[in-house]
């Protein structure tokens, strides 16, 4: 049990969701290192098909992804991410579920948004000029992550004096800022960005007090899949890291987070159901 009240729905784009039982977002990344080999036109035919199995796995939404933003990933120049989002966008348009982009450029989430994405992912938080204009114009949801520093160099020194408590006055500002700026909050989500500008002992203690953050009374959205957090509590290579996945996502589920950005959606689905069952007889 919470001890507080969750709320019950987001708005989408084309799609209410409801927030009655976590939601899990299937990665798609679309980067040359993902679904390289055979040029555009492959590359293309095997992202839809990744996503179509997603989807048969029990993606509840798909997250596209045109630039990396692991750890020393160099930046990729706008107009070449918006080449390897907008065809996926245009192929899964009718798949039935709603589509994320995972952007943190202006330009990108206006192409994105033409091109019919329901929910602009933004490590970044809106904090680029022209951000919050693209999403205010649309109706799509919005998902405000922290990150401290920039992908290429996040990992090198991370410092919080308390990194709970900077994290949320973080969101929060975010937050009211995209209220401000005209974003309902019924389309907003936030994320305490694991992985991002934070050492172990840092994502523990986020995920240990996720309630606090989930307290502010918008969804929360958790990454922890393959990460290399589970990497460090495990001793385990990328390809290796499925337990240790699951079972920070579960340790997120139970503290408050409603949705759940994962690669292995199928074994996800299982997880989610066998704790599901449990709870809903407790
Ligand atoms: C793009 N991306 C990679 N990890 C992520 C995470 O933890 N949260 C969000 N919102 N996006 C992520």
């Amino acid at each position: 049990m919470l001890p507080f009240e969750p709320p019950r729905r987001l708005r989408c784009g084309r799609f209410v969701l409801s927030l009655e039982r976590p939601l899990v977002m299937g990665v798609l990344n679309v980067t040359p290192d993902s679904f390289s080999d055979g040029g555009r036109h492959a590359s293309l035919e095997a992202a839809t098909r990744h996503a179509r199995r997603l989807i048969d796995e029990g993606a509840d939404l798909l997250d596209i992804g045109g630039e990396s933003t692991r750890p020393g990933a160099a930046p990729v120049p706008p107009d070449e991410e918006i080449r390897r989002v907008v065809p996926v966008l245009d192929a899964l348009r009718d798949c039935g579920r709603p589509l994320s982009v995972d952007t943190r450029r202006p330009e990108v989430m206006r192409a994105a948004l033409e091109h019919g994405a329901d929910l602009i992912n933004d490590i970044d938080a809106l904090q680029a000029s022209g951000a919050l204009d693209a999403v205010r114009a649309s109706d799509c949801a919005v998902c405000l992550m922290h990150m401290q520093g920039e992908p290429g160099t996040m990992q090198q020194a991370p410092h919080y004096d308390d990194v709970v408590g900077e994290v949320e006055d973080f969101l929060a500002g975010r937050v009211s800022a995209a209220v401000e700026g005209g974003i309902d909050r019924d389309r907003i989500v936030i994320d305490p960005g694991i992985g991002f500008g934070k050492t172990l002992r840092h994502n523990l203690q986020l995920l240990g007090a996720l309630d606090e953050l989930a307290a502010l009374g918008l969804p929360v959205l958790v990454g922890v899949s393959r990460k290399s957090m589970i990497g460090a509590l495990t001793g385990r290579d990328v390809d290796h890291r499925l337990a240790g996945s699951l079972s920070a996502m579960l340790a997120a589920v139970l503290r408050g987070a409603r949705i759940v950005r994962v690669h292995d959606v199928a074994e996800t689905r299982d997880a989610l159901r066998v704790w599901q069952a449990i709870d809903d007889a407790a």
